[in-house]
């Protein structure tokens, strides 16, 4: 067994590991990251689309907002299609100049990934049997393997950046740890293609066939996602398929801009909404997706996981300059604005999917609030207000 003593040792090498680990190295504290994939297959899962301003704020912060702000599209605005019509909400003057960066998941984590390589700092790929130990204590440590080899990290704390699936939440002891679930009875089948979006900014669709969005990555690549049944395969929808599902969901004027072309990537992604509470166990810290999900719709998984970030960042950098006190409120800083996102994400979800079990009263209920929300000034700003991000707050 080797053993290496660091700082903090970062489990997942996900947005928020690598935005850590870039916030920590910035403050000349040591991290180490290990992860359990590729760097490859890190790169290859494509996700997220939308930047709140907080997200672009921390990523400047980090030192890797440039390529960002040369190749990201701004976006002062989105749509929402039902009824056969569009109707915009005016994110930037509904809420006093704020708009959203619309830039990959991808993108930013080959941005962090280029920067952690530049800047020498360690990250362990293909890493095998992660396990963390003694996190009650003052010397937490995180085990793995490694072409065969054992090796021991000895830190002053681990995070917890593992995504939903990681070991660093399954950890905890259960008697330690409440979680809260909500599970949605459909997916999204999302395609990327070498094709130009639909509209210069984003279409959420409610159609009486199924939720459709139409987002994209450049002006020559689009992201797009119709809602599909849980028992679907991937193996089932022919490109041809998803393009007429989607074409049929849009308004004829939007149809009709639809330029289609061969998928890149196709994938169908379950939709669930999900908080574990505490998101701090002594040295382990949690943060995004280890800690919560949101359903897609809204765009707030990345963005919550880099917020989580933000706060993780100060708490220890407020520790290894004498606060020990920040540390403690870490969780409940979180969680506060977690709790917010989560809401908007299921309001936002329940308001545009066809839900099988509400019937012809639950689309009358939708159509409703619809037209509520697009003709009322108070409700349009509530929305635009939480698409384009709350603030960062304090505790209490
Ligand atoms: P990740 O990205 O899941 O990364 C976790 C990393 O940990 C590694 N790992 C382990 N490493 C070591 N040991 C182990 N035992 C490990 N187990 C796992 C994994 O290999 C992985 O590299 O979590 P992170 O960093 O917290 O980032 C969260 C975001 O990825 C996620 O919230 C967003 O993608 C959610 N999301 C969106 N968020 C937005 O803010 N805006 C969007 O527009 C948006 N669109 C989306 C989305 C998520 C989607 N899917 C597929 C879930 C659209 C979709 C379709
Ligand atoms: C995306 O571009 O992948 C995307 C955009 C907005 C969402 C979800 C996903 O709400």
């Amino acid at each position: 067994m080797t053993t290496t003593r660091t700082q903090v040792a970062i489990v997942g090498a996900g947005p928020s590991g690598l935005l850590l680990g870039a916030l920590l190295h910035k403050a000349g504290i040591d991290a180490v990251i290990v992860e359990a994939r590729s760097p490859e297959y890190v790169l290859g899962r494509i996700r997220a689309g939308v930047l709140e301003q907080v997200t672009v704020d921390l990523l400047d912060e980090a030192g890797v907002g440039t390529r960002m702000h040369q190749e990201g599209l701004v976006h002062g605005g989105f749509e929402l299609a039902f009824g056969g019509a569009r109707h915009r909400i005016d994110m930037k003057t509904l809420t006093g100049g704020k708009q959203v960066m619309v830039y990959g998941q991808t993108e930013v984590t080959r941005d962090l990934m280029a920067a952690r390589a530049t800047s020498g700092a360690r990250t362990v790929y293909d890493a095998a049997d992660v396990a963390l130990h003694d996190f009650d204590s003052d010397h937490p440590r995180v085990t793995y393997s490694k072409d065969g080899a054992s090796h021991e990290l000895v830190c002053d704390f681990i995070a917890g950046c593992d995504g939903y699936h990681g070991v660093s939440r399954a950890s905890v002891p259960a008697v330690a740890i409440r979680t809260y679930e909500k599970i949605y009875p459909f997916g999204w089948l999302g395609v990327l293609s070498d094709t130009p979006p639909v509209s210069h900014e984003l279409i959420y669709s409610n159609h009486e066939r199924g939720f459709a969005l139409c987002s994209m990555r450049s002006m020559t690549r689009s992201r797009h996602y119709v809602q599909c049944s849980l028992d679907d395969h991937v193996e089932q929808w022919s490109d041809d398929a998803f393009w007429d599902e989607l074409r049929r969901r849009l308004d004829p004027e939007a149809a009709e801009a639809l330029v289609t072309g061969p998928s890149i990537e196709k994938s169908i992604a379950p939709l669930r909404s999900f908080v574990a509470e505490p998101m701090r166990f002594g040295r382990l810290c949690l943060a995004g997706d280890a800690a919560h999900i949101v359903p897609p719709t809204g765009a707030k998984g990345l963005n919550l996981a880099a917020s989580d970030v933000g706060y993780l960042s100060s708490s220890i950098i407020d520790w290894y300059r004498g606060d020990q006190h920040s540390i403690d409120t870490y969780s409940e800083r979180c969680l506060r604005r977690v709790w917010r996102a989560e809401r908007f994400s299921w309001w936002f979800t329940s308001l545009m999917h066809k839900f099988p079990e509400t019937g012809e009263f639950g689309q009358k209920m939708q159509a409703a609030e619809l037209d509520y929300l697009v003709n009322s000034n108070a409700a349009s700003t509530a929305m635009a207000e939480n698409y384009v991000g709350l603030p960062m707050m304090a505790a209490g």
